[in-house]
């Protein structure tokens, strides 16, 4: 079916179909690392790319195939690139865009991984990086040097939940002939598409709301130009951090309900807002959906709507953040993300462990911060569950 012109949800059922020989109604797991050819010749030319035929399983598999249509599709690109996780995607980007001698721009508040492979690793090949507020396009402007290729936002941004300038960031980057790529991982493709904002390239880790279940871990890279795909297709084959044809089969049965999840999922976001910013233990709150963010105008504009992820600090300190992760009863004490189960986590000393005291500082992720991701539950229960868990704050 072409889905090219149907509605979001109509393509998250029905774009990427396969037309396999059974008439099968869901994309069948091709469990194989090998093809067979039908010749000598038939080989070869699969090999020199005359045909399109499947070759091995790291190179391309239907079910893989199936998965990256699909993304590539609702996110307006030329082509996806899954990979085992979203730091392989993140790596694949880094690898293939970044040479020795080469600077990157970066927001500070990026997913802490993301930064401290930079910072601690890919240093030691002479890449440059400078990580600063992406809110502030004048700050941009100013951290560009004439070697800087790669323009790297994540929006919003994990745990801070700053709001970056997607369309404002595209103009400084090509401006300086650089590239920007945009982590979408909090937005999924149905609550943010940076390829129709001005991005060049764009990535999803998968483990999130794409598939939505926290039972897989996975990524994908989704590029706006072939030439570009082509390039990181390459990089991913030679690393050979592809994703399998199972994992990727469990992807594409989670990202049916991507739409009802996330609509679900902020709609009880939206209540827990209200409900924590009136908190008198509440000492501030970050939510894309309040009036309160700084953000707030642009997340409206750049955002379909405001997402399940909220971040809090206590009147009452790390001390107050601790005791209300152990008392939680409904919630999950647990990193990650975009699943239908609500998860709390303390950034500073879980997922963002690894970036510098410093960087952290400057960046905003404080001791007393705290990320709660919102599932799919009644929104009555999990506020029920924080209201006992902050009595005890
Ligand atoms: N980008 C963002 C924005 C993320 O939140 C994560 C993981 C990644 C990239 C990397 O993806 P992965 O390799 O884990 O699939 N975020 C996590 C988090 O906030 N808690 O645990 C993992």
């Amino acid at each position: 079916m072409n889905t090219k012109k149907s509605g979001f949800n109509t393509k998250l059922i029905h774009a990427g179909e396969l037309d396999d020989q059974f008439g099968s109604a869901t994309v069948p797991i091709y469990q194989t690392s090998t093809f067979k050819f039908e010749s000598a010749e038939e080989g070869a030319r699969c090999f020199s790319g005359e045909s399109n035929g499947y070759i091995y399983t790291r190179i391309g598999n239907p079910t893989i195939d199936a998965l990256e249509r699909q993304i590539a599709i609702l996110e307006n690109g030329f082509g996806g690139i899954a990979v085992s996780s979203g730091m392989a995607a993140v790596n694949v980007i880094y690898q293939a865009l970044l040479a020795s001698g080469d600077h990157m721009v970066s927001t500070d508040a990026v997913y802490g991984p993301s930064r401290a492979i930079m910072e601690n690793h890919y240093v030691k090949y002479g890449v440059q990086s400078t990580y600063i507020n992406t809110t502030d396009l004048a700050e941009i402007e100013k951290a560009f040097k004439p070697n800087t290729k790669v323009l790297f936002i994540e929006t919003p941004a994990n745990p801070t939940m700053d709001i970056t300038d997607i369309a404002g960031c595209a103009e400084i980057a090509h401006k300086h002939g650089a590239l920007l790529i945009v982590d979408n991982t909090f937005c999924s493709p149905y609550l943010q598409n940076p390829l129709d904002l001005g991005a060049d390239i764009l990535f999803h880790s998968m483990t999130k709301s794409i598939n939505g279940h926290a039972d897989i871990v996975g990524g994908i890279i989704v590029s706006k130009t072939e030439e570009m795909y082509k390039k990181l297709r390459g990089m991913m084959i030679s690393l050979g951090c592809n994703m399998d044809p199972h994992q990727a089969y469990m992807v594409i049965r989670g990202l049916k309900t991507l739409g009802i999840r996330v609509d679900r999922a902020t709609e009880n976001a939206e209540k827990i807002a209200v409900f924590l910013e009136n908190h008198p233990k509440i000492a501030w709150i970050k939510y894309p959906g309040l009036k309160s963010h700084p953000q707030y105008e642009l997340g409206q504009r750049q955002m379909k709507a405001s997402g399940s992820m909220i971040s809090f600090g206590l009147t009452t300190g790390f001390e107050g953040a601790k005791k209300l992760m152990d008392n939680v009863q409904l919630c999950l004490l647990a990193v990650s993300l975009g699943g239908v189960e609500t998860l709390i986590q303390h950034p500073a000393s879980m997922t963002h462990s690894k970036v510098s005291k410093e960087g952290k500082l400057k960046a905003g992720i404080t001791d007393d911060l705290i990320r709660f991701a919102v599932g799919i539950e009644d929104a009555e229960d999990i506020i029920d569950d924080l209201r006992q868990g902050l009595e005890k704050a």
